[in-house]
């Protein structure tokens, strides 16, 4: 039976990746912070104190910023597969908090690589990092693929890529078989609930069922290139089960605005929205009730945006066999499909998983 460790095992990839090898016979240990409230509701289903617990997944406590905790886990694990998920993984959260995201996101990477080599696990295990279509930022060209210079354009994204390029560089001076998975924006009904995606479907569902007056929001022209996060982990397994460590692309080709999101979401809740007004001022309006259902808020804005981001995902095609099959408008089905379950049954997640 294989051993994988996986930091950020609670989060949103993490959760889906555990169950994905759990169901592949791997035995799954998971990175877990000490909280002053539990936070797991997306692995409970896996890690239940009441119910019966998977007997193959595990998890332990420890912090990408601590390195003894790394050390002690990697040495009393000593996995065949290590899936770096964890990080502070919001853009606009690491404009307040700069140097620890550069902590979490750049060192934490280091710290985790340089544990397996001081274990001598370099030469046995291999290595995952999760990189981010981020690092493209400002983009040079589009769409962008594993040639296209970077060009980061917030704190998590230049810590990201420190992280990138020390995986690189451990493959070029010590043979470590370590991948980069450059992944862009991957979304599901897991999502944090302060992503942009996940905000608009819980929000506006919550305005359909008349629990919350308005949607606040920054920046609606900005584009991305949203896939969903489950299919997206498999492709992330597969970069881990080739002979040779590369870095990928994963993504749909796609691009949508934030304007869109709100638009399909809306046509998902029945609800025909108008547009009025312009600039800062502009609002979303449900043509029915007459009610203000979208505003803008400057405090969403970042200090430098990322406008646009596509990914050509080509190489993952044609080495992986790999390429999503869920559109842009499946996915917003999903996910607002969740929120209304899973607000009418007053928020109980745990089982509601999807
Ligand atoms: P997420 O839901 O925010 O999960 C992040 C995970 O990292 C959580 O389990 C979190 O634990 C953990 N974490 C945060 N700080 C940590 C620390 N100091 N030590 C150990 N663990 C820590 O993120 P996600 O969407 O699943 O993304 C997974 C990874 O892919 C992240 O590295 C992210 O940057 C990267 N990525 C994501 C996307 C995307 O669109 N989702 C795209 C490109 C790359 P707590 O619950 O305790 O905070
Ligand atoms: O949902 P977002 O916060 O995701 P963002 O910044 O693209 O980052 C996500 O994807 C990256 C991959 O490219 C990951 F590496 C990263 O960890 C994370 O998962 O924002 C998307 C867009 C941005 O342009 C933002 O300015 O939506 C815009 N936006 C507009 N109003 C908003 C809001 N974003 C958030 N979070 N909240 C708003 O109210």
């Amino acid at each position: 039976m294989k051993k994988t460790l996986i930091t950020g095992v609670n989060g949103q990839d993490g959760s889906y990746l555990s169950e994905f090898l759990l169901a592949k016979g791997y035995e799954v240990y998971g990175i877990v912070r000490r909280s002053s409230t539990f936070n797991r509701w997306r692995i409970d289903h896996l890690h239940r104190h009441l119910f019966d617990r998977h007997k193959n997944f595990h998890l332990e406590y420890g912090d990408l910023t601590d390195s003894s905790s790394l050390m002690r886990i990697m040495k009393k694990v000593m996995p065949d597969e290590i899936y770096n998920l964890g990080a502070q993984s919001h853009v606009q959260v690491s404009f307040e908090t700069p140097e620890y995201s550069a902590d979490v996101d750049g060192l934490g990477a280091l710290r985790l690589i340089e544990a397996m080599r001081i274990l001598g696990l370099d030469k046995t295990a291999k290595f995952f990092q999760a990189s981010t279509s981020e690092m493209f930022g400002k983009v040079v060209e589009t769409p962008q693929n594993e040639d296209t210079p970077f060009y980061p354009r917030s704190p998590y994204g230049v810590a990201k890529l420190y992280a990138h390029w020390i995986v690189k560089n451990y493959r070029e001076a010590y043979g470590l078989f370590g991948v980069n998975g450059i992944l862009f924006n991957h979304e599901s009904p897991r999502r944090g609930e302060n992503f942009v995606t996940k905000k608009i479907s819980q929000g506006l569902v919550r305005v359909k069922l008349g629990l919350q007056n308005t949607v606040k929001l920054g920046n609606l022209e900005a584009k991305r290139d949203w896939g969903y996060a489950k299919e997206y982990m498999e492709a992330v397994w597969l970069m881990m089960q080739q002979e040779q460590p590369d870095d990928y692309i994963i993504a749909t080709g796609e691009n949508h605005s934030v304007r869109e999101f709100i638009e399909e979401v809306c046509r998902n809740l029945d609800i025909s929205l108008i547009w009025q007004g312009s600039g800062r001022e502009e609002k979303g309006i449900d043509a029915k009730t007459k009610k203000v259902i979208i505003e803008l808020d400057d405090h969403y804005l970042r200090p430098a945006e990322v406008d646009t981001l596509k990914g050509d995902s080509s190489k993952a095609k044609k080495i992986l066999n790999w390429q999503p099959k869920v559109t842009f408008k499946e996915l917003v089905r999903i996910m607002v499909g969740y929120d209304l379950k899973s607000i009418q049954h007053s928020g109980d997640k745990e089982f509601l998983i999807d």
